[in-house]
């Protein structure tokens, strides 16, 4: 049984994805980062950084319990898990490795941060906003020139597209849309009909 700790965020969503994807068996339990509610002393003794998503997974390694943080590196530990949505070796894995690490380093942190300048931050700050919403839609038009290639950005549906839909799910905040990505539209409507999304939206109340 897994316990995952989450909100209706962008990185939270990216969880529930691939639980659903995967038919397992989970529980969740919300976590209200607009009361703070991620700072609590029973929240940081799952996960010091204050952050969610958080899962428990009773049945960890060696049969034992495991919580496991990082949105990322949730997705990476339930693909290998399961053996699904991660190909075991070849190009795949690299490039489902490489689209994993280009969200969580790239295009997630400019969305972010774009978002937290032009909706969150107390006063505007113009040369934060130019820098981080220049780089959000910059990072979207790299996806859109690997999807221009590719159906999917490992080749098959992986775990890579269901970090990067995360975001691209939230693009409003970021204040990006897919005008000049046609490519990344086309990718983000075939992955939003599928019915894990739906489901897993639905289980974090997004
Ligand atoms: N790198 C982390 C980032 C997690 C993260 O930033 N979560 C946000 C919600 S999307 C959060 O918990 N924010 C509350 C806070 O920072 O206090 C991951 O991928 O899991």
């Amino acid at each position: 049984m897994i316990e995952l700790y989450a909100f209706a965020t962008p990185n939270s969503v990216k969880v529930p994805i691939l639980l659903e994807e995967l038919g397992a068996e989970y529980a969740v339990h919300p976590v209200n980062i607009r009361q703070g509610e991620q700072k609590t002393p029973e929240f940081l003794r799952l996960n010091p950084n204050g952050k969610v998503p958080v899962i428990v997974d009773s049945e960890g390694p060696a049969g034992q319990p495991i919580t496991v943080t990082e949105s990322a590196a949730i997705l990476i530990y339930l693909a290998e898990k399961t053996g699904r949505f991660l190909a075991r070796e070849g190009e795949a894995r690299v490039r489902a490795f490489e689209w994993l690490f280009f969200h969580a380093a790239g295009l997630g942190p400019a969305f972010g941060q774009s978002g937290y300048f032009q909706k969150l931050a107390p006063e505007p700050i113009p040369a934060a906003i130019e820098r981080f919403h220049g780089e959000a839609k910059r990072t979207l038009k790299v996806m859109d020139g690997r999807l221009a290639q590719v159906e999917y950005l490992a080749g098959e549906y992986s775990i890579a597209d269901i970090a990067n839909f995360g975001w691209i799910w939230r693009r409003a905040f970021a204040n990006v849309d897919f005008a000049e990505t046609p490519h990344v539209a086309r990718w983000y409507a075939a992955i939003e009909a599928r019915p894990a999304i739906g489901r897993a939206i639905a289980k974090i109340g997004g």
